[in-house]
């Protein structure tokens, strides 16, 4: 039966797509069953995956990013699911991304999945959604959830409690300065990267930021990374950082 929990869960174990495209259009509708108990039982236990959530301003380069590090998982053998609440699929590069992105992603690569959820104007967005998507990613064996995440504010926050890391994209020259703090964004950050770092600005930037940390003693050790996610330079380190972070256990569930 279209929607029987126990059958998507034995289909999604079984790695099929469909399956998988059908429980995410229910969790995007916000009609996700949970997971069954038997799906539970069977996953491996301590197998599931690192949730790590790209925030920040519309064209900081979430999505190029996400490109870039998908490109760097896959050449380190991990698999990747990616939730976006933009539509614009970074791995396919269309026209949004166009010819400006160095990372090409292969579309046929198993290894990969690519899913935007339309957020309905929900309040928390995108947040609502990804605790549910989590368990049945877990149950296909996913090693890595990238959860790309729109806009500046209150939506960042509510992130926050449904990813493992959250890191904050920020760039040189956006007149961001001001929003991160009214909003209470960076205090929220796991990690910063300062992506678009070949434009100028950047040093000014890391300064500035590294001054609004020093201020909240729980901030003061975020670390600054800086990037350029359209060429890739600075991804290595950047998930270095991630994984560093979750060595030392900040994890929210
Ligand atoms: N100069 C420069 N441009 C970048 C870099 N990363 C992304 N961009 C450009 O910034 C624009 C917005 O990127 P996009 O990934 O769509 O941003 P998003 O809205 O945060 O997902 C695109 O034109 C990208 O090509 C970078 O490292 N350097
Ligand atoms: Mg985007």
């Amino acid at each position: 039966m279209r929607g029987d929990p126990a059958q998507l869960a034995a289909r999604v174990q079984n790695r099929d797509r469909r399956a998988l495209a059908e429980i995410l259009s229910l969790v995007e509708q916000g009609q996700a069953p949970p997971l069954p108990k038997a799906a539970q039982q069977t996953g491996e236990p301590g197998k599931r995956p690192h949730v790590v959530g790209l925030a920040g301003s519309g064209g900081a380069g979430k999505s190029t990013l996400v490109a870039a590090l998908v490109d760097h998982l896959r050449r380190a053998g991990l698999t990747v699911a990616v939730l976006a609440s933009d539509p614009q699929s970074p791995l396919t590069g269309g026209a949004l991304l166009g010819d400006r992105i160095r990372v090409r992603i292969d579309p046929a690569d198993d290894g990969i999945y690519f899913r935007s959820l339309s957020t309905r104007g929900a309040a928390g967005g995108l947040s609502h959604a990804v605790g549910p998507a989590r368990d049945w990613l877990a149950l296909w064996g996913f090693d890595v959830v990238l959860v790309e995440t729109v806009g500046v504010g209150q939506d960042q926050v509510d992130v926050r409690k449904v990813v493992d890391t959250l890191v904050l994209l920020v760039t040189p020259h956006t007149g961001d300065e001001v929003q991160w703090e009214k909003a209470g964004v960076i205090e929220v950050a796991d990690i910063i990267a300062i992506n678009k770092s070949d434009l100028p600005g950047a040093d000014r930037v890391r300064h500035q930021l590294r001054a609004a940390l020093s201020l909240a003693p729980q901030s003061a050790e975020v670390p600054i990374i800086s990037i350029v996610a359209a060429t890739g330079q600075g991804v290595p380190e950047l998930w270095e950082a991630i994984q560093s972070h979750a060595k030392r256990g900040h994890s929210t569930f």
